[in-house]
């Protein structure tokens, strides 16, 4: 039998492809999309949309009752860069949403849940290279420090109440359809739409920031499949490390090059170097392709490739 699904935060980076996916999958009426506001057209349109706060319980819980819920993907956050801005927000949003889900879990109005967690649970202790599954956790950042503590929760409220939470650490994403919001790994995202429409970019990271990244149909994949992954498949109930690239803004302006051969980088570091050079530089993801058959498809010439085609069709 299908899920019914209800998606919050649906209109964000990742929420609008994965709202798409799942309508394919599992069909218009069995998947209601969620936010804040109407933020996206392409999603309010076309299938059943609700405006939604995610800091309002019994606004989630009456959604769960009319529509019969069974699976919540919840991917409303704020990211790291605008929550350095707004830690008091950033905590609030992302810790009491997650809350909210894990409760109606717990009283068993829903059986199963998707939470994403980051990169940004690592911090600055962290042996940097090939990043393990479990090492030191110090998160400097106010995102971080939410999604840490996330995490701790997902799994307290799987030991201790049976909750079938499911989430994994996503890296930065990259996606041609829906702008990021507010993160540090933005830039992988923002040179694409410059390299096309200045042929230039100043990049607010310097030149060797290598960072962890993926492209979205990866993250896409990887979040069906651990959520469609049979429960006793599921080892690690705090959340899974995931992998597919690293490379720093001179290699993504190299691959870059190769198609506009103008393009020139700059770089203006800001405040988000500090939060970048507190994330690994690269991941070990061998419990996700052990445990769910996880693996990626797409790395930084193909990626490059798909970007730019996507791109100079809808936008340049
Ligand atoms: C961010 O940069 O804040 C996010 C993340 C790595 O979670 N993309």
């Amino acid at each position: 039998m299908n899920p019914k699904i209800l998606i919050i935060g649906a209109c964000g980076q990742i929420g609008t492809e994965l709202t798409h996916r799942l309508r394919e999958l599992y069909g218009i009426e069995n998947v209601v999309a969620s936010d804040i506001r109407k933020l996206n057209n392409d999603i309010v349109n076309s299938g059943i949309f609700e405006v939604i706060n995610a800091l309002d319980f019994n606004q989630i819980e009456h959604l769960v009752e009319v529509h019969h819920i069974t699976d919540i993907y919840l991917m409303a956050a704020l990211l790291s860069a605008t929550a350095e801005k707004n830690p008091a927000f950033a905590w609030d949003l992302n810790m009491n949403s997650l809350f909210h889900v894990l409760n109606l879990a717990k009283a068993k109005k829903i059986k199963k849940v998707f939470w994403p967690s980051s990169i940004a649970v690592f911090g600055p202790t962290t042996p940097r290279e090939n990043t393990p599954q479990y090492t030191i956790m110090e998160p400097s950042t106010v995102y971080g420090i939410s999604k840490q503590s996330g995490e701790r929760w997902c799994e307290y409220y799987h030991t201790h109440f049976g909750v079938d939470v499911r989430s994994v650490r996503y890296p930065g994403l990259i996606s041609w359809s829906t702008p990021p919001g507010g993160g540090t790994t933005d830039y992988a995202v923002d040179i694409y739409h410059k390299a096309l429409s200045d042929g230039k970019y100043e990049c607010f990271l310097s030149s060797e920031t290598k960072m962890p990244m993926m492209y979205m149909d990866d993250a896409i994949d990887a979040t069906i499949r651990i959520m469609q992954a049979p429960a006793e498949n599921i080892k690690i109930r705090s959340s899974y490390n995931l992998s597919a690239m690293s490379f720093t803004p001179t290699e993504i302006a190299a691959e870059i090059k190769k198609h506009i051969p103008d393009f020139t980088i700059s770089y203006e570091p800001d405040f988000r170097q500090i939060i970048a050079d507190s994330w690994p530089a690269s991941i070990d993801d061998s419990r996700a392709r052990a445990d769910w058959n996880w693996h990626h498809e797409f790395d930084l010439e193909s990626m490059t490739v798909d970007m730019l085609e996507h791109l100079k069709q809808i936008d340049y």
